[in-house]
Parts: C-alpha cells; structure tokens; sequence
C-alpha cells in the first residue's frame, strides 16, 4: 500500500497527533507559548516524524486535509489554555498549498472562536520557501493579520526570501533557525550573521524566536541582544500535550 494511502488511512483512525514545544520568554524563563508539531502512530505502534509523511502528504494532495486535522487536534488539546491564559500563544506550522485558498484561515478562525482565543494568539508559521513559491500567499497572509492572526517566517537564513518581500509584506515574528544559534559560541563563518537577522527583525519590527537552544551560553548571548523568546532542548523538547500543561501550571 502506498504511503499516501497510508495517510488517509491514518487520518481515517486518528493516528496523528501533536506534541508541543515551549517557547520560552528569555528574560523571565517562563513558557509563553508552544509550537505544535505533529506526529504519526502506525498501527505497529511505530512514530513516524513530520519530515518522513510531511512532504509525501504535499505531494500527493493531502497536506490540506492534514493540516486541518492539525487544528482540530490543537484546537482539542489547548482551546482551554488558550481561553485561560490570554497570553499564551500556540503556532503552527503549514504547507505552501495551506495558503492557495482561504481555507486554513477560515479553520484558525473557527479555532479561535471554538476555544474563545483571541486571534492573536494563534501564529501561522510559515518558511521563507513557501513564500517565495506560493503567488496567492501573499493575499491569504494579508487577510490572516486583517483578521488579527499572527504570522511568523520559519527557518528564517535558510531560504531565499528578498529584503524587499519582507518590507513589502508585514510578518509580526521571524523565527531565527537553528544554524545560526548553533554558530553563536563557535568560530563559524556564520556567527555574526544572526546579529544581522536580529537588526533586520528590529528595523521590520519582528518579535524573534530563537530556534534549537541548546546551552546556557546561546540563550545568554540572544537575551545580551534583545531576542524575546527561544526554543529549544535546553528548555525542553516537544512533549505530550498532559506534560505540556503540567509544565506550564
Ligand atoms: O521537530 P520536528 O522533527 O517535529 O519537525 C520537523 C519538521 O516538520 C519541521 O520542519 C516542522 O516545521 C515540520 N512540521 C511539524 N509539524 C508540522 C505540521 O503540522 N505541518 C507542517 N506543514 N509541518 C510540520
Ligand atoms: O522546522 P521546524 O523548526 O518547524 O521544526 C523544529 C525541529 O527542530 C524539530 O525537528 C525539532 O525536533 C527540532 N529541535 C527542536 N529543538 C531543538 C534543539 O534544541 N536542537 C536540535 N538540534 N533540534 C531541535
Ligand atoms: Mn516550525
Ligand atoms: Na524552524
């Protein structure tokens, strides 16, 4: 059976599910927000990891019905601390063809609504890729942030996006990857170019995440330069939604 075949089977008997990952405020060390991040359990009881179905599901057509499980499933898991904590945030990730039409925005929206969130607590993530690909995104990312949805750029450095296409459009959050942070406290030709990424977030007036924090030294230095938030192992992994929300009470 082919793994797209797979895929609506496993969507047809709820095999997918979501982990979450803190963001961490920087200065005080609190959860502020989570990334979901989904997962896929086999029949076999065996995990498959986004980076092995993700592709395969944009591919064959369905990453539109993935990514509306998605938000089902966060709606579920976190609609009530989106209600009781007006500050927390959850993001999530989607696919170029999420932006093709207005749906996605339409299913964040009736999340909102659902869990009684303001929409400013929900983040489209999106990579610097899919923007660059998708025409019509430009128009879907418009209409998000009209009706108060925050959007963030993914992965940012590892793309192609133009300074132009940021200036012309406005994200709220630029998410700074995991190589930059990486070459924070070595001898890397890349050190100093997330020092660059931080003045461009600055001057486009972008809140930052830092992405795949590690040591106390990366998350000093970003805290040194005015990063707001980061994630990563030294905080902590993606975790189960019970473990999440024991780690945030
Ligand atoms: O941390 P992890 O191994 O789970 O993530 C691997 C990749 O899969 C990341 O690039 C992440 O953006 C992507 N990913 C995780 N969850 C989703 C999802 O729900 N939708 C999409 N489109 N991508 C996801
Ligand atoms: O592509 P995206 O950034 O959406 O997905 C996040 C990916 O980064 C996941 O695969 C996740 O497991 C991984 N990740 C999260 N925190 C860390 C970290 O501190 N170090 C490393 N190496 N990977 C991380
Ligand atoms: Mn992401
Ligand atoms: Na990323």
């Amino acid at each position: 059976v082919s793994l797209p075949t797979q895929i609506r089977q496993g969507l047809r008997r709820n095999e997918f599910y979501l982990e979450y990952q803190p963001v961490v405020d920087l200065n005080s060390g609190n959860w502020v927000g989570a990334e979901a991040l989904v997962r896929w359990r086999r029949r076999d009881g065996r995990i498959m990891q986004p980076d092995e179905f993700i592709p395969v599901a944009e591919h064959s057509g369905l990453i539109g019905l993935l990514t509306e499980r998605v938000i089902e499933v966060a709606s579920k898991d976190m609609g009530t601390t989106l209600r009781d904590a007006p500050d927390f945030f959850l993001t999530i990730n989607l696919s170029a063809r999420d932006l093709q039409s207005g749906g996605t925005l339409e299913k964040l929206m009736v999340m909102a609504r659902d869990s009684g969130a303001r929409p400013g607590q929900i983040v489209a993530e999106l990579t610097e890729r899919m923007l660059v690909d998708a025409s019509a995104a430009k128009s879907v990312i418009k209409a998000m942030r009209e009706q108060g949805l925050r959007v963030a750029i993914d992965d940012f450095g590892t793309g192609y996006c133009s300074l132009s296409y940021l200036e012309t459009m406005q994200f709220d959050c630029l998410k700074i990857d995991r190589l930059f942070v990486e070459a924070i406290d070595t001898e890397a030709a890349t050190n100093r170019v997330v020092l660059h990424i931080i003045n461009m977030a600055r001057t486009l007036d972008m809140k930052l995440i830092a992405e795949g924090v590690e040591t106390e030294a990366q998350a000093n230095y970003l805290k040194s330069q005015g990063v707001e938030f980061a994630q990563g192992w030294l905080f902590s992994r993606a975790i189960a939604p019970d473990e999440f929300l024991k780690g945030l009470a």
